[in-house]
């Protein structure tokens, strides 16, 4: 009973050290799928047209590439991630992204390959075809991205 006890409060001292209070101040809520359309909508009917994104795309990129060298590096991308989105946990995922977009395997992102990494991700999003991206539809992306990371 007493090693019970023991193995209880033991259990309980454990919890701080797993979380730490940093962890609570910093898990802000990521940015909704709405804040991210929006701004990209430049025509205000609520869905992204594949120019539309592709626009939103590029001025992504060059968000990132701080050096204006009109590549994007694994750094300038946690860089972003950071400053955009400080709460995210998933930092680490964007190299694992670059890889995979990477097509010439040069450990850098260019603008061709950012460009096409993002079309590839339209049509993903785009579920029913109509070259129009909805909000519904970036949502059922947002979710279904969540549950891979998990
Ligand atoms: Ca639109
Ligand atoms: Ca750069
Ligand atoms: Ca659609």
């Amino acid at each position: 009973m007493k090693y019970r006890l023991y193995l209880v409060l033991c259990g309980s001292c454990f919890v701080p050290a797993a979380f730490p209070a940093a962890a609570f101040t910093q898990s802000k809520a990521p940015r909704s799928v709405q804040e991210q359309l929006l701004p990209m909508d430049t025509d205000k009917d609520g869905k992204l047209s594949a120019a539309e994104h592709a626009t939103g795309a590029r001025a992504l990129f060059r968000t990132m590439d701080t050096d204006r060298d009109d590549k994007v590096s694994t750094a300038e991308m946690d860089t972003y991630q950071k400053e955009a989105d400080p709460g995210s946990i998933a930092g680490g995922m964007w190299s694992v992204q670059l890889k995979t977009l990477d097509a010439d395997g040069d450990g850098m992102l260019d603008a061709q390959e950012h460009a096409a990494a993002s079309r590839a991700m339209f049509e993903r999003m785009d579920t029913d075809r109509d070259e129009s991206v909805s909000l519904a539809e970036m949502q059922a992306m947002d979710e279904r991205m969540k549950q891979k990371s998990r």
